[in-house]
């Protein structure tokens, strides 16, 4: 089945928040935010711009009727900047107005004076002046003292990767609408409709009953809307409810690459053991996550990092410490893979340079220390379904390695200023929030009189696919044909205490509970048809649209079925919930349970490097992914194409880059390159690995929208690599992204290596 949405979209017909027609009243707001990324506030006069042209209100703190925080998991984050500003980008004022070029203009006649306070731009200086979001984190597993000891090599080093920005198409909005008895409708560009509702709850200082968020679909949201929606929706509603309007907040692309924030920075310092037969023994780490001013996610990510810090491989004795740092720029947030990514790429970079020092390929390291059915991860859950392996080995039988790397080898020898690299990324991801409650869903599904069913859930669809997955659920749960099967938006009256549609989990959590709704209807429907017939309940089933008996067509097809369990007076209606099973982690010693499995695969890229240039292509990736039984071939196909293209923007050429004052100066598309279709791989292809399959999710399906962006992080090993075959000596430090400046640097810096 393809994507539902397709035709839609590719029309101009989808509907998005600024596709709904304004209602008439409705005003505008525009967001005046911090120029400074440290500094009290001395003086904030708003007069000026009150009395512009158009201007309805300038709203301040002060404004705000409920509690001034937007902070999920700390109350750190204030909506509008109080007597200090901790960011560049941070909301100060809003101004309302009857149109949006109204409300911008004025904007600049807002009167801020500021008084510098001093600025921390780096994660491991904010560390140094104990600027921390949370205590350390600290895990440990088996003795790393005592395998030192037991180590034929020892290798130390240090790594970074850098943030990413979501560049969703859609930037963030939101439209709030007030309705009667100080209730508010809003429609919000947000993965977490209840976290919207909640979030307006507190800053307004009203009932969750009060507020309606409905969500209809994302143009994209990439993690950056998981959280990060609730502020633009609460700006919204606060100039709604001091208004009494309907009113409209949209970021222009300046302002939402400015003001919000992206994938969170790392810098690692490790150190890697291994025995003579280059088994890794231990692995020590020290972590600095690059937070921004608030808390937002990062404690979430950070403790995915940590429950990611051996990546594919095991590791039976590790010592690990994670910094969450207090910068002054704009709160670093979910971001496809969250923290997982960050500590697969440390891992990498510490089994590269052990591989570099020992003399051996690093695919013979990573041969050699995959994860095997039954090994432990640092945490204690065991690997279980592990297709890491089997991944790996599915790779190597459909493209040959060996041959692969001769090839690069024979390239090498025979061109002095074109080198290839090569490099194979095997991925493990853990699948599950690691905060347990989050892992529920509800789903509410009615079967209307004429046979047409309506379903809802707490899934949003942001391109990924998961409506059209849903419609398939439902309709293979009911016996239907997916045409009878409408999904509706998102909503906070229809599905209660939703969970973020993240985590790659919303068809696994909603599907789930998708599917035991219609096994309701289903089971009522069917003792409805048996008594028809005259059957017992065993001999009926529902199967394309018809009740078959004993396998044969009953003369009774679905919408007579429903017309008459409807005249018998049988509830066509149901609702259900799912809270995945056996999940025990405990925070406090760091054991169980986090995932209820692993998502595993295995990639080879190869790039072409310019050693005069700097400059390269990806020329192939090619991936062995383990989908389990696919829901969607198509849609999962899809995703593991989008998901690896955007891992090779995150490794290659995107970079984001603030001056030590803490201004974005990647703040643009002119300056912040993402993939386009000329830098797509001449060569990407994804299989399906065969004999995959789980039983821990939804028709023995896997997730799919995060891990695939995991195989990107091979092309920053496969760019190494070439340097490498140009210069064997060559010493440069391991700092995603490479982009061409940094691999002409790494190609020709002597000053580097002294
Ligand atoms: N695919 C598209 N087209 N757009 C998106 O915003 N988000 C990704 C992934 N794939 C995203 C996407 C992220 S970060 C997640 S967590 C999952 O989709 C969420 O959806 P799922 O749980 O249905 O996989
Ligand atoms: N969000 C979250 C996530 O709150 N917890 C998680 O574990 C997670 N994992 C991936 C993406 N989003
Ligand atoms: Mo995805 S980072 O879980 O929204």
């Amino acid at each position: 089945m393809k994507q539902i949405d397709a035709a839609a979209h590719v029309r101009g017909e989808s509907v998005f928040v600024d596709d709904v027609p304004d209602v008439r009243g409705t005003l505008h707001v525009a967001v005046l935010d911090s120029v400074e990324a440290h500094a009290r506030i001395v003086r904030l006069d708003t007069s000026r711009a009150a009395a512009a042209p158009g201007v309805v209100a300038v709203l301040t703190a002060a404004d705000v009727p409920g509690e001034n925080q937007v902070g999920g998991i700390l109350p750190d984050e204030p909506l509008l900047a109080e007597d200090e500003v901790d960011f560049c980008g941070q909301p100060v004022a809003l101004v309302v107005a009857e149109t949006a070029e109204a409300a911008h203009a004025a904007r600049a006649l807002v009167e801020v004076e500021y008084e510098p306070l001093e600025v921390v731009t780096e994660p491991r200086e904010a560390a140094r002046r104990g600027l921390l979001i949370q205590p350390p984190r600290h895990l440990e597993a088996g003795d790393v003292d005592a395998a030192w000891r037991a180590c034929a090599h020892v290798v130390e080093g240090r790594c970074r990767s850098g943030g990413q920005e979501h560049l969703y198409l859609e930037t963030q909005c939101a439209y709030a609408l007030p309705e009667e008895d100080g209730r508010l409708r809003v429609l919000s560009s947000t993965q977490g409709p209840t976290a919207v509702q909640r979030g307006l709850a507190r800053v307004l200082g009203i009932d969750m009953h009060r507020i309606e968020v409905d969500v209809r679909r994302l143009g994209g949201g990439f993690g950056g809307k998981e959280d990060q929606a609730t502020t633009w929706a609460a700006l919204a509603a606060l100039a709604c409810v001091r208004t009494g309007r309907p009113a409209r907040l949209t970021l222009d692309r300046h302002d939402d690459l400015r003001m919000t924030g992206r994938r969170h920075p790392y810098e690692v310092d490790f150190r890697i053991g291994l025995d003579a037969e280059l088994k890794v023994l231990a692995f020590e780490a020290t972590y600095y996550q690059d937070a921004g001013a608030a808390a937002d996610l990062s404690p979430a990510v950070l403790e995915r990092t940590m429950l990611h810090v051996t990546g594919a491989y095991r590791v039976p004795n590790v010592r690990v410490t994670l910094y969450s740092c207090r910068t002054n720029l704009p709160p670093n947030t979910a971001f496809r893979g969250f923290g997982g990514p960050q500590g697969l790429f440390a891992m990498e970079a510490a089994l590269a340079e052990a591989a570099r020092h020992v003399g051996v390929e690093t695919l013979e390291l990573q041969r050699r220390n995959l994860l095997r059915e039954g090994d432990a991860f640092p945490f204690g859950q065991l690997a279980e379904g592990c297709n890491a392996r089997p991944s790996l080995e599915a790779l190597d039988a459909w493209c040959d390695l060996a041959r692969m790397r001769e090839e690069v080898r024979a390239f090498n020898a025979a061109h002095r200023f074109h080198k290839r690299g090569m490099a194979v990324m095997p991925i493990c991801f853990g699948i599950s929030f690691t905060k347990r409650t989050l892992n529920q869903a509800g789903a509410l599904v009615h079967v209307y009189s004429d046979g047409s069913v309506a379903v809802s859930t707490g899934a949003v669809e942001m391109g990924q696919g998961v409506t059209t997955k849903l419609q398939q659920i439902a309709a293979r749960g009911l016996g239907v044909a997916p045409a009878r099967v409408r999904v509706e938006s998102a909503n906070t009256l229809r599905v209660a205490n939703t969970s973020p549609t993240a985590a790659s989990s919303a068809a696994d959590l909603n599907g789930m509970a998708l599917a035991r709704a219609c096994a309701e209807l289903r089971g009522r429907l069917l003792a409805c048809a048996a008594q028809q017939l005259g059957a017992a309940p065993g001999e009926v089933d529902l199967v394309d649209d018809r009740v078959v008996r004993n396998g044969e067509g009953a003369g009774l097809d679905w919408p007579q079925l429903v017309a008459r369990a409807y005249l018998q007076r049988v509830d066509l209606s149901a609702r259900a919930h799912y809270a995945t099973p056996g999940l025990d982690y405990d925070t406090e010693t760091q054991r169980g349970r986090p995932f209820a499995y692993h998502v595993y695969g295995a990639a080879v890229l190869v790039v072409k490097l310019d050693c005069l240039r700097g400059t390269y292509v990806v020329e192939q990736v090619l991936a062995m992914h383990d989908f389990g039984e696919s829901l969607n071939p198509h849609i999962d196909l899809g995703q593991a194409e989008g998901g690896i293209v955007q891992g090779l923007g995150w490794m290659t050429m995107e970079e984001v880059v603030y001056d030590p004052a803490g201004r974005l100066r990647s703040n643009s598309l002119s300056t912040y390159k993402v993939p386009d279709i000329h830098s797509m791989p001449a060569r990407l292809e994804v299989r399906f690995l065969e004999g995959a399959s789980s039983d821990r999710a939804i028709y023995r399906s896997k997730a799919i929208g995060e891990p695939p962006l995991l195989y990107g992080i091979g092309a920053y090993f496969a760019l190494r690599d070439a340097v490498l075959a140009f210069d064997p000596e060559a010493r440069f430090p391991i700092d995603a992204p490479m982009t061409p400046e940094k691999a002409l640097l790494a190609l020709h810096d002597r000053g580097a290596r002294a």
